[in-house]
């Protein structure tokens, strides 16, 4: 099983600043647990992080035909970003949505997840560990 993890914008910054939102763990650390737990449970991962929305929806249109899953945070795009929404569709392929704060318990502009429409599954609030969790849904769930 292939799975693609796409970070959107601010997530290379994790760990340096607002460690009482995000954690501590730095953005490097966090893609290191994603891909060992890939290895250890038979998984091909591949992570992409991109700052820009385009670039996003262009990674989302690469994956078709070529992954199994997506596993998304896509960090404030999530909230303001039809773009990405519709490539999820377009593509087809099984989408799990990340945040690792709690977007329900934060202003009310988090609330809303254009991306997470197209998603089977929403992990929130379970920190970085929630990476791991989404991989461990697609991983399970009709694989
Ligand atoms: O909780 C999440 O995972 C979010 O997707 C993170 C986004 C935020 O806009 C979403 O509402 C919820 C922000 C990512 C920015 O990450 C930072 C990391 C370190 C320092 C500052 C920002």
């Amino acid at each position: 099983m292939k799975i693609l993890v796409i970070n959107g914008p601010n997530l290379n910054m994790l760990g340096i600043r607002e460690p009482d939102i995000y954690g501590r763990t730095t953005y490097e650390s966090v893609c290191g647990k994603i891909r060992d737990y890939a290895a250890e449970n038979g998984v091909e991962v591949e992570i992409y992080q991109s700052n820009h929305e385009g670039d996003i929806v262009d990674k989302i249109q690469s994956a078709y035909g070529k992954f199994d899953g997506i596993v998304i945070n896509p960090a404030a795009y999530t909230h303001t970003s039809v773009a990405i929404l519709d490539a999820l569709k377009a593509v087809s392929i099984r989408a799990v949505e990340v945040h690792i704060s709690d977007v329900n318990e934060r202003e009310p502009f988090r609330h809303i997840s254009y991306a997470g429409m197209a998603c089977e599954h929403h992990i929130i609030g379970h920190g970085v560990d929630g990476y791991l969790e989404a991989i461990a849904y697609l991983a399970g769930a009709g694989s």
